[in-house]
């Protein structure tokens, strides 16, 4: 179950994928930079994905530079090392590291500017296209609208225009979709980690607590078993904060025969799981919210049923969707036609969310959710493939519910990989029928 060795991730052979998708194109890669808390302080760093992706490099300040149709296909630049400042930050890699252990074909330092500069008209001279995604660095931005100017005109008269810039996620997204088994591997265990922090989190829960005092629970079985981060802050909701889709102050004290709704997921080794949960605060759920509850989870499962090869997300979301609609009639929360309300979305304003996101690297991953630019034709699902099956329902104190159901907010969320004989519910640690969550929940 639990995954002590993992198969390590071969950043090479991404690369060799990754060099063959740029044909004669070149890419350029920043790393994240350290995003400023307060003065002298910064929130913890996380490389950005693309660039860990295919470098495995943690470090601010750096670029990665490839070229399809140069021989120095993979470059690094990152910071010169700095004595003074490493006896405050700790060691950096430098250069010569960089290329050692890090595969590149050369490495130089960052500063002065002009070391990149020199490399990148090189790499552009010889280049069809540039991939770079613009707007994320307005200052990197300008500097690469110069540099293709230079090239542009170190390069001659050629007739040629300047070149196409290319948002490089095109490319990584196509790569990132379908997961390798080191990949899986990691996704299990931040699935495994997480549902252990969903169980704990269940068995302390009850009314007088804080939301804060669950949180710090889950974090705590995160941080135990080496998951370095969170996926996403936690959601941890009880009352009526269950209708607030997205809700993290976590600050409320939890009063007798409430709903709990937890939404979290442990980030292991830079690949996240995204679990929720909703259980009663008092042990046993009361009449309505058991209704509730029972109506998303007949409809999540019925969604995840459907999960195989060929099938597409907005099919499990209609399979979610049409049984909702079902059990909302029969506790006469909607009424009238199933057609009409489907054709209408009458559902909406109790389910205003979709069913599934992709997931990985990033909490809601890059993918191709088409098939085309046009967006008309779905993406079909094939082995490897990750994403979640979440359906939910919540009757805010706003809304117009009926009275006995205000209050209470459902959601139902487990990670589903794709594999070639069906489906494979990565969360499947957590229990989510009635009676399994109420006996955990009345543990003292
Ligand atoms: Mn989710």
């Amino acid at each position: 179950m639990w995954q002590n060795e993992l198969q390590p991730i071969n950043f090479a052979n991404r690369r060799k994928k990754f060099l063959q998708s740029l044909k004669k194109g070149v890419a350029v890669f920043l790393a994240a930079e350290h995003a400023v808390r307060n003065p002298d302080v910064h929130h913890p760093y996380r490389q950005e994905s693309n660039f860990y992706y295919l470098t495995g490099l943690e470090e601010a300040k750096s670029i990665a530079l490839f070229s399809g149709n140069q021989k120095l296909a993979f470059q690094l630049f990152v910071q010169p090392r700095d004595k003074d400042q490493e006896i405050w930050h700790g060691k950096t890699i430098g250069p010569d590291a960089a290329k050692s252990q890090f595969g590149a074909d050369a490495a130089h330092p960052s500063q002065p500017e002009s070391v990149f500069d020199d490399a990148f008209i090189e790499a552009m001279k010889q280049a069809d296209r540039l991939y770079y995604r613009v707007g994320q660095d307005r200052v990197f931005d300008q500097r690469i609208f110069k540099l293709l100017q230079r090239a542009h005109r170190e390069r001659g008269r050629t007739g040629r225009g300047l070149w196409p810039i290319c948002d490089p996620t095109e490319l990584l997204a196509e790569m990132r979709q379908l997961k390798s088994k080191a990949e899986i591997e990691r996704l299990q265990n931040a699935a495994h980690i997480t549902a252990e922090a969903h169980i704990n989190a269940m068995r302390v829960a009850k009314p007088g607590m804080f939301e804060y005092e669950v949180e710090a629970v889950l974090y705590h079985a995160f941080r135990v078993h080496g998951a370095g981060r969170l996926g996403y802050p936690s959601i941890v909701a009880s009352g009526p904060n269950t209708c607030v889709l997205h809700y993290t102050a976590n600050q409320r004290r939890m009063k007798d025969h409430e709903l709990l709704l937890v939404d979290a997921g442990a980030e292991y080794d830079y690949y996240t799981a995204d679990i929720s949960r909703t259980f009663p605060v008092s042990g046993a759920f009361t009449e309505e919210q058991r209704e509730i509850y029972g109506a998303v989870l007949t409809a999540q499962k019925a969604a995840i049923r459907l999960a195989r090869p060929g099938k597409t997300l907005p099919e499990i979301h209609q399979t979610a969707v049409e049984v909702m609609v079902e059990e909302l009639k029969r506790l006469k929360i909607l009424k009238g036609a199933t057609k009409q309300i489907l054709q209408k979305k009458e559902y909406r304003s109790f389910y205003p969310h979709g069913t599934s996101h992709w997931l990985g690297m990033d909490v809601h991953d890059v993918g191709h959710y088409y098939e085309d630019e046009t967006s008309t034709r779905h993406r079909k699902l094939e082995p490897g493939m990750v994403f979640t099956v979440e359906p939910g329902l919540y009757f805010s104190p706003e809304s117009n519910a009926p009275a006995r159901y205000k209050g209470i907010g459902v959601r139902i969320e487990d990670d589903i990989l794709i594999t070639s004989r069906g489906a494979e519910v990565l969360t499947s640690g957590v229990p989510k029928e009635i009676e399994e969550v109420e006996s955990l929940c009345s543990q003292p």
